[in-house]
């Protein structure tokens, strides 16, 4: 049994810090899972650009409001506490923070530790 708390992960190798947002990873591939588990908080008044083309992701919004552009279709959805988005089909999307978001993300394959985004808002898929 793995247990951890969310500050167990700031400071350490499991928080990833970005521009935009910074993912403390709770579950990660080396924990045997078969996913990776982050909290991850989305600054204020950012815009951030993704496009996860080697991993499937869930994302669960638990506090704050922003809206997510999707892509693949132009379609915009507005993201507040209590929504979930899934990248079922690996779309690229547009991420705007209007207050301080807080998401709970699954990512599958599992995310190894440091990944970050490259320029086309991927991670690589590490092993
Ligand atoms: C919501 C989102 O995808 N934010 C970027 C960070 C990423 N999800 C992570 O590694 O936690």
């Amino acid at each position: 049994m793995i247990v951890r708390t969310l500050q167990d992960l700031i400071d350490t190798d499991r928080e990833t810090k970005a521009d935009t947002w910074s993912s403390r990873r709770f579950l990660l591939k080396g924990d045997g899972m078969g996913f990776s588990l982050h909290d991850t908080i989305i600054h204020a008044g950012t815009v951030t650009e993704m496009h996860y083309q080697n991993h499937l992701e869930a994302v669960y919004c638990i506090e704050g409001k922003g809206t997510l552009h999707d892509l693949s279709n132009e379609k915009e959805y507005e993201i507040v506490a209590g929504t979930m988005y899934a990248l079922s089909g690996n779309e690229k999307h547009i991420l705007k923070a209007e207050e301080q978001m807080r998401m709970i993300c699954v990512f599958n394959p599992a995310l190894v530790g440091p990944e970050t985004h490259d320029h086309q808002g991927a991670y690589p898929l590490l092993t």
